[in-house]
């Protein structure tokens, strides 16, 4: 079953997407993600100029033999770029596997573990009355478990914080990133973050209870003793996982952390390859992988990074904020229905124009994400609305001290 054609599509309904289209011979077609949100155009040329060329005439089975080939012999390997454009061409492959077999794909992958996965939302506000009406918006909408994050007295903006409740409090106005010709600067103070954190919890805690499931990203931007001390304080609120403590290419930092606190930690997002989790994984310093398919591979890279996460007992936390697209959810979705160590899925809603662009097939009921038994993925790219919305420059902000000095965002 040779591959005939291959399609790098570009569109911006809202936010990017950078979508591969595999067509085979006797006409079948798969999709992949490649979105790489502020970078989407380095990914496009990769596929279109160096990876495209190479797939046509190979046979579209030859999943494994394909991901070796673009790995091994692009000799540069690794890095987000090129991570993503493989991880897209091997979740088209995989599509199409399906897709001819007639089954889901999670049923190539094993099976169904679970009658769904348990999804997290994204709950935020600039004060807690906002947060609080945020919650309960998130506990209407069916959300069994919620990240909470909270405006900092002292700063305007704040990672995670939607500017406004419009929209379902869920988008807020860097997801997508903003669009322009230069990233938005916004300004960061991590000692007042330290000093705020616990007290939303302890609010939160009161107001809703023990039970629900609590998450909290800290995106990048703590020292290891800062991450350690957060995580101390956060233990009476009980939390699912800390998130991105610290920037994640600094696996030893997990080392100091860990010796600090039971808070468990969740790491990866920006990861591309198994050799970024061996330190986390082989120690235990982590609690939950935190990659995409889109970013690590595709469902062949990211399924041997769960598998070896497997060993150690550490669990799947799938990253899945709006610059995953759908096709890269759904991808997502058949993994976590079929790996025995899932944990939990993030989940932000797409808005009408993307799912215009890709029509999705996957249903949140009562907290639980199920990716349909459609044959292959179950989503569907139709062009022409993809061409109505073309590609605009769009970047995440940048962070900075107060004295001007640029600090992880
Ligand atoms: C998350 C992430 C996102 C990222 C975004 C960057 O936990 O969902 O941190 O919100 O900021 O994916 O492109
Ligand atoms: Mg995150």
């Amino acid at each position: 079953m040779k591959i005939a054609a291959v399609d790098v599509v570009v569109t911006s309904p809202g936010r990017n997407f950078v979508t591969l289209r595999i067509t085979t011979e006797d006409g079948i077609t798969g999709l992949g993600d490649a979105t790489l949100n502020g970078r989407e155009l380095a990914v496009e040329a990769y596929l279109r100029e160096h990876v495209v060329p190479l797939l046509i005439g190979r046979d579209a089975h030859d999943i494994e033999d394909t991901w070796q080939y673009l790995y091994r012999g692009a000799y540069w390997r690794r890095g987000p770029v090129t991570m993503a454009a493989i991880a897209a061409v091997d979740t088209a492959l995989w599509d199409i596997k399906a897709r001819v077999a007639g089954m889901p794909l999670y049923q190539l992958l094993g099976g169904a573990c679970r009658v769904g996965a348990l999804a997290y939302g994204h709950a935020s506000g600039r004060d807690l009355p906002e947060l609080f009406d945020s919650i309960r918006l998130h506990l209407e909408l069916g959300f069994r478990a919620i990240r909470v994050q909270t405006g900092i007295p002292g700063l305007d903006t704040v990672y995670g914080v939607a500017a406004s409740a419009a929209g379902g409090g869920d988008r807020y106005d860097y997801e997508p990133a903003r669009a322009g010709v230069l990233p938005v600067e916004e300004s960061w103070d991590t000692r007042a973050y330290l000093r705020h954190v616990p007290s939303v919890f302890e609010a939160v805690r009161a107001e809703f209870g023990p039970e629900l499931p609590l998450l909290h990203d800290g995106h990048h931007r703590m020292t290891p003793i800062e991450a350690a001390r957060l995580g101390k304080s956060l233990e009476p609120y009980d939390l699912f996982w800390l998130e991105d403590a610290t920037p994640g290419e600094d696996q030893a930092a997990l080392r100091l952390i860990r010796q600090h606190t039971t808070t468990p930690l969740a790491i990866g997002e920006v990861f591309n390859s198994i050799h970024d989790y061996t330190t986390l994984l082989s120690e235990r310093l982590i609690d939950y992988v935190r990659s995409a398919v889109t970013h690590t591979g595709g469902v062949t890279g990211l399924k041997k990074v769960l598998d070896f996460a497997a060993v150690y007992g550490i669990k799947s936390g799938m990253h899945g904020p709006t610059d995953i697209s759908p096709v890269g959810m759904a991808a997502a979705l058949h993994l976590d229905l079929a790996v025995h160590n899932f944990g939990i899925q993030e989940y932000m809603r797409h808005t009408p124009a993307t799912l215009e662009v890709f029509r999705t097939s996957y249903t949140f009921v009562d907290g639980l994400l199920h990716p349909s038994d459609t044959p292959g993925l179950g989503v569907e790219l139709d062009l022409d609305a993809a061409e109505r919305f073309p590609y605009r420059p769009a970047y995440l902000p940048v962070n900075r001290l107060a004295d001007g000095t640029l600090h992880d965002w």
